[in-house]
Formats: structure tokens, sequence, C-alpha cells
């Protein structure tokens, strides 16, 4: 679709920081625009991440979403995206999380990397692995600002920062050549129960894989992965659905763990 008066991406993205703003769900954006397609919807990402800039926020990395078979089989949506990180996302690891400043917030077990160098356009895993100072454990706590999760589309899912809300990671660094990054148990537990376990692989074949898909996606808006970003690799599993009083944690093989708490 082209933009016109009527579908302004500024004014779509102003829609969405409001309802994150006010923790109030609104209606899929592709409700009213049925043919809003994926480019167009990452410019109203955009547009939401400068109102965050805006409001003092300060970028400090990416997220893939929809990288495991099991989250895309559960969302009936196709293929992976990607989200901005910024610095008041993120909660400290064994930190607290409000439930009342969230819409209907859960969280997944991740892997996430930081990177040392610039990655741009078609990478080898190599590459990825020369640019990543270090990888580690790491959970996303997703809050769509949509209504029901289950009626948006691939769309609707970018325009909204690929639903993410909060992040927490886990306070140890490892080389990233260290280990073998696709045979990783993953076992995320909420209450000492186990909720979700998986093996990193789950995550795009490879979370490696996961970074190189995000530099081919940031190449096609004409974006480069940072030097000094965090990179959350994306879901190995479904999520958890967050209630209050949950103790979370994640112990990934290998990579140590990380916990946080809802009330
Ligand atoms: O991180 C992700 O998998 C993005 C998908 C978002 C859909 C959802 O809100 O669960």
């Amino acid at each position: 679709m082209t933009w016109n008066d009527e579908v302004d991406p500024s004014a779509l993205a102003l829609r969405l920081n409001d309802a994150r703003r006010e923790r109030r769900a609104v209606a899929p954006l592709t409700s009213g625009l049925p043919g809003l397609a994926v480019p167009d919807a990452y410019t109203v990402q955009e547009e939401g991440i400068r109102l965050r800039q805006a409001d003092g926020e300060r970028v400090v990395g990416l997220k893939m979403g929809l990288t495991s078979e099991a989250k895309r089989r559960q969302m009936n949506l196709d293929s992976p995206v990607y989200g901005v990180l910024t610095d008041r996302m993120r909660v400290a690891a064994g930190g607290v999380i409000a439930l009342g400043q969230a819409i209907h917030p859960k969280i997944e077990p991740e892997i996430a990397f930081r990177t040392s160098r610039e990655l741009r356009g078609q990478v080898t895993r190599d590459e990825v692995l020369d640019a990543c100072a270090s990888v580690f454990v790491a959970m996303e706590i997703l809050d769509s600002r949509y209504r029901d999760f289950k009626y948006f589309s691939l769309p609707d899912v970018v325009a909204d920062n690929a639903s993410s809300s909060l992040f927490v990671l886990g306070e140890v660094e490892h080389p990233p050549r260290a280990m073998d990054l696709t045979k990783l148990e993953m076992r995320m537990s909420v209450n000492g129960a186990l909720a979700q376990s998986a093996r990193s692989d789950a995550i795009s074949g490879d979370p490696v894989v996961s970074v190189i898909q995000l530099c081919e996606l940031l190449a096609r808006r004409g974006q480069v992965l940072p030097a000094g970003s965090i990179v959350l690799a994306g879901a190995a599993t479904v999520a958890h659905m967050l209630q209050p009083g949950d103790r979370v944690r994640l112990d990934v093989e290998g990579l140590g763990s990380v916990e946080v708490s809802a009330a």
C-alpha cells in the first residue's frame, strides 16, 4: 500500500505507543487497514522507536521473533521478524516485573549475543561468531498491544515492535565459540516446576542463524547490526503467561541461569 494522509505511519505508531503507555489493548492495525504490508509495518515500528527515543530511551539492541516452529504454529504466523530493544526495557537479573504495568505479559526462554563489531547484509556463521564478543542466557517478556493474541497478522506484530516489552539477561557472558550453540538444553521453570523445555536448535535451527537472518532483514531496510548491540536470538518454545507471584527461572546448559519474578 502507499501511505496517504489517512494512513500515516506516525499516527499508527502513536496509536500503538499510547496503547503501551496506557496499558490498553487496541484492535490490530490490519482490522482497519487490510492492505498493510510488512515493509510499511517496519516503517510504523521505526516511527514507534523514534517516539521512545524522543522520550529519552536509548536503543541497546534488537530481538528476533517467531524463530521457533512451535511459536509460529501457535501464532499461525510464518516468518521471523525483528524488533528493537531499548535501555528502559531491561529488567535486572533477579528483578521483579510489575504486572500492573503490562497488558497481558508472557515470558519466553532465549539465548542472547553481544556484538563487538558491526554486521551488515549477507553474513556467514563464522562472521557472526567473529563479530560476537559473548553469548548468554536471556528471557524476553512479550506484551502485545493488541486485543487477543490470536487475531493479528505478521504486519501487526512487526508494527508493534514484535510484541517486545521487557528483557532480562544472565550475568555471566561466555565466548560464543566455547560450545556447540545448537545443542544446549534449555529448561524454563515457573515456581520450581518445569514449564517449557527445548534444545537450542529450536531457535531457527541454530541461534547463530537467527543473527544471520536478522542481518538480512535489516539489510532490506538499508540498516546494519551495530557493534555493541544486544541481540535476543528468539524464543526456543512457546511463551508462558505471567501470573502474580510467578518466579521464573531459565537454565541453559553451558550458559548458566537467570531468574525474574512477577508481582
Ligand atoms: O518474539 C516473538 O516471537 C514475536 C512474536 C509476537 C507474537 C506474540 O505476541 O506472541
